[in-house]
């Protein structure tokens, strides 16, 4: 499966991901994709909609005190719903749909999630640091949201331009 990333300022990000309903080889399938893509593109986490997949699935690989992702640290997670949420922290946050731009956002520091596994299987997950900073982000996605969102007027508006120059320079080498 070729998977492509999708950027901002496509709509296809303003999408709401639509819930998994099939545990089947189609999901499988997209999964078992969006894991090497997310390493070779250098994410630590994907939404299946970044990928052209409007489902509320998403995959993370938190790296390690190495800076290593290893293959049994990968998290994949499929209809994910918060339960418990406390605290707040900030972090400077990127995405691969905004390449080349972080800023910081504000999240809750701590989540209790309920989500399923690729089998339909229902889990709980206690997150926090990085990891509850990453399902946050990512499930942001599945509501058609993006960290940029989140940023005051007069940041988003200084991303704006920075962006739209970078989308400008990018087209003229191309
Ligand atoms: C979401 O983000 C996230 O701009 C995952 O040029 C962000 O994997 C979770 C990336 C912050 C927690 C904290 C971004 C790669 C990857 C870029 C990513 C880029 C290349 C972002
Ligand atoms: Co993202």
């Amino acid at each position: 499966m070729q998977l492509s990333i999708v950027e901002y300022p496509d709509k296809r990000l303003r999408e709401k991901s639509k819930e998994v309903k099939h545990f089947d080889e189609n999901l499988h399938k997209l999964l078992d994709a969006m894991h090497p893509f997310m390493l070779e593109t250098n994410g630590i986490g994907l939404a299946a909609i970044q990928v052209n997949h409007p489902i509320r699935a998403l995959i993370l690989n938190i790296p390690n005190e190495e800076g290593e992702q290893p293959p049994e640290n990968l998290l994949e997670i499929i209809n994910p719903v918060i339960v418990e949420k406390s605290g707040e922290t900030t972090y400077q946050e990127g995405c691969l749909s905004v390449p080349k731009f972080y800023e910081d956002v504000t999240r809750f520091e701590k989540i209790t999630l309920n989500y399923q596994d690729r089998h339909g299987n229902t889990k709980t997950l206690e997150a926090d640091e990085l990891l509850a900073i990453a399902i946050q982000h990512e499930m942001d996605h599945l509501e058609g949201i993006l960290f940029i969102d989140h940023l005051s007027y007069s940041r988003r508006k200084k991303f704006e331009k920075e962006y739209k120059r970078m989308l400008k320079e990018r087209k003229a080498k191309k």
